[in-house]
């Protein structure tokens, strides 16, 4: 049998990697839209990139961009895809308050372009498109857990660029009859998550402090809720929307909420760190107050140990002496923030039979076990006094 032909974009970010990977071990040939950029970052796909050179590649990359349709129409007049997943986007939240109108362009117009040049070149018959939609769609609290059903009143530039690009999908499904799904996937995260996003800046950051190359971390909002599950698991679904007979809408969660800050007292605990807070709002502050040594010692190492132990506080932890692990900065507030977030997966069990296997403990124990192996790798070199050329000397 043929082998189908995938396009994904973004496919050197989070998802499009996890993805890429499985479509590939799925039989399937995989072409990626990726930008160019002054360096390298190719780092998420770099395992199953294949040379140009060899034949029969199943992973092929063209340069492109969701602001230029032209370029999106050629490549999909050259790969003429089965599926097309699109995943590229401006994805933070925060930053789309400084690039709203590009924001606007690439995740809210892009989608159109897509949706625009399978109806153009004739492939409504041949090609199914999945659009990346989000939890931000909900934005202020409607009405919890949010399902399909829910009202949408996003708070964001980037949750009204997806608002566009939701709709616009739907439309097209309604208006061509063409293959056109919405998954609006809850927040999902990974190892490979981006450094800028609330789970991943914290376990990288916890791993640094557990190996003495960081004190503080410094956080926006500690009491706002979301609904994580593993980007692995999440990955799988939108396949699965690609796959069902019809056309269709699925929200992709877990059901389960927590707070950021309940997620750094997991985050740390899986290190063997017990973490206190104290004060409210901007004062807010977390500190270390206990260390469990067999647990420590078994995920981080023994010689680590000690100097973290001199950072332990129990009495008077507002003390000014005292460095907090955690401290809040108001920067990293969002002038309109999305408070709680909680899914209802129902549709996407029953109908898709989609079962995600890890829970938020898998998760954030996968994160920071790998951040753990990240950062040794610098406190080695640390260590062991080796330094890097300094290129502007
Ligand atoms: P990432 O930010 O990790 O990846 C985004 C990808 O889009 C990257 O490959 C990026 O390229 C690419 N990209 C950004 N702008 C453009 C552009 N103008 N033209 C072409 N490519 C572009 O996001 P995730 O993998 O986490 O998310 C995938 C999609 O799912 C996004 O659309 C996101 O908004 C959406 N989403 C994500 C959720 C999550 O929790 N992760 C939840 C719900 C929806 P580069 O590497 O060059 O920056
Ligand atoms: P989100 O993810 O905005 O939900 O969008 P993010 O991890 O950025 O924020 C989650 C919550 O944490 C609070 N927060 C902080 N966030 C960041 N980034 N940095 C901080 O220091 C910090 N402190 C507290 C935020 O205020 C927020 O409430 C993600 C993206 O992947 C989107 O593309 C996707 O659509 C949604 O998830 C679902």
């Amino acid at each position: 049998m043929a082998k189908k032909v995938a396009l994904i974009t973004g496919i050197t970010g989070q998802d499009g990697a996890y993805l890429a990977e499985y479509l590939i071990k799925n039989n399937y040939i995989v072409h990626g839209i990726k930008r160019r950029a002054s360096m390298f970052n190719t780092e998420r796909i770099d395992h199953i990139y294949q040379d140009p050179h060899v034949d029969n590649r199943n992973l092929i990359l063209h340069y492109g961009d969701m602001t230029d349709s032209m370029n999106l129409t050629r490549i999909i007049q050259e790969v003429q895809p089965d599926e097309i997943y699109n995943l590229a986007a401006m994805s933070h939240v925060k930053v789309s308050f400084e690039t709203p109108e590009y924001t606007a362009n690439a995740d809210g117009i892009g989608t159109l372009r897509l949706l625009e040049a399978i109806r153009l070149l004739g492939l409504i018959n041949k090609t199914r498109i999945y659009q990346a939609s989000t939890s931000e769609l909900y934005g202020l609290v409607q009405e919890v857990p949010q399902s399909e059903k829910t009202p949408f009143y996003p708070r964001s530039p980037y949750g009204a660029a997806k608002l566009y690009a939701y709709w616009i999908t739907v439309n097209y499904r309604e208006a061509y009859n063409m293959h056109a799904s919405n998954g609006i996937l809850f927040n999902h995260e990974s190892p490979i998550r981006g450094e800028t996003f609330v789970t991943r800046k914290i376990t990288r950051a916890i791993a640094r402090i557990a190996l003495g190359m960081q004190d503080t971390i410094f956080m926006g909002n500690l009491s706002a809720r979301r609904d994580w599950g593993h980007a692995k698991d999440y990955i799988k679904a939108m396949h699965l929307i690609l796959q069902q007979d019809e056309p269709d809408d699925y929200v992709i969660a877990t059901g389960i909420t927590t707070s950021i800050r309940d997620f750094i007292r997991m985050a740390s605990e899986e290190l063997g760190l017990e973490i206190a807070f104290t004060g409210k709002n901007e004062k807010e502050k977390g500190y270390l107050v206990g260390i469990d040594e067999k647990k420590f010692t078994k995920k981080v190492g023994m010689q680590y140990f000690e100097a973290l132990k001199t950072r332990v506080q129990k009495d008077n932890l507002q003390a000014a002496n005292n460095t907090p692990m955690i401290a809040v900065d108001p920067q990293y507030f969002r002038p309109t923030e999305v408070e709680l977030l909680i899914g209802d997966p129902t549709k996407a069990k029953e109908k898709l039979g989609w079962i995600p296997k890890y829970d938020l403990k898998g998760l954030v124990k996968d994160m920071i076990q790998s951040d753990i192996e990240l950062m040794k790798k610098d406190a080695y070199l640390r260590d062991g006094g080796y330094r890097t050329l300094n290129y502007f000397e």
